[in-house]
């Protein structure tokens, strides 16, 4: 008999691998070991205001993933307010509760280029500024986050012109990202069947099912797989 864990069934057939791939909507990401890593172009909702939006772009290289977010059109304005300022909303599904660090990859040509609000579900709106280097840059604030569960990461713009290309959240208040960062963390794809611990004879056909939500707990898409045991 062969034991097969999730991680056995992911690797071996892939089924979930491929749902991820071919989804168009990105669930919630997943913390593990205190982290949970997120590349911004991965949103689960945006919004436009005051004419301005936020665009994937790869027009400044060094980006990861497959792009970077930029607040267009980069005409001088800085919002005051996180009410009349586009949005990027994410998803992600902690384990644990408290203080969090978030380390945001940015980028900005200059002084007027080089800002934006984030908050954590809608609320709690905070002005971060980073350096204006013409460099790819980790800048960090800290966030409090009462429960575990599925939670909204919030960016909005403050100045037009800023680049973000990816965030990560980290209980670690000693951790500082370099370069790149590490990768992205999972997305929030549930294997619905067989259930950890199955067992099954090594050359069995097996069904899979498996299940993305999204930051709602909704089922976005549900795929069901066949492979064979090793
Ligand atoms: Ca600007
Ligand atoms: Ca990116």
């Amino acid at each position: 008999m062969h034991l097969i864990n999730d991680h056995r069934l992911r690797s071996a057939l892939g089924v979930a691998l491929w749902l991820f791939s071919s989804a168009q909507m990105f669930g919630a990401f997943v913390e593990s070991d205190g982290f949970v890593v997120v590349e911004a172009e991965n949103f689960v909702s945006q919004t436009t205001a005051s004419g301005h939006a936020w665009i994937a772009t790869n027009d400044v290289a060094g980006f990861v993933g497959t792009s970077a977010m930029c607040a267009v059109p980069n005409t001088g304005v800085s919002l005051n307010a996180v009410s009349s300022s586009p949005s990027l909303t994410y998803a992600v599904q902690l384990t644990n509760a408290g203080t969090f660090k978030v380390w945001i990859r940015a980028w900005a040509a200059t002084g007027s280029d080089d800002s934006f609000y984030l908050g954590v579900d809608g609320s709690d709106a905070q002005s971060v500024s980073f350096s204006h280097t013409s460099a790819w840059v980790w800048k960090s604030v800290s966030v409090t986050i009462a429960n575990a569960g599925t939670h909204q990461i919030n960016l909005w713009m403050r100045e037009d012109g800023a680049y973000v290309d990816r965030f990560l959240l980290t209980r670690s208040s000693s951790y500082t990202p370099t370069g790149d960062g590490p990768p992205e963390s999972a997305p929030g794809i549930n294997i619905t069947y067989p259930l950890p611990g199955a067992t099954f004879p090594a050359g069995s056909s097996v069904l899979v099912n498996a299940e993305l939500k999204d930051e709602a707990g909704k089922i976005v898409r549900f795929q069901r797989g066949r492979g064979t045991t090793r």
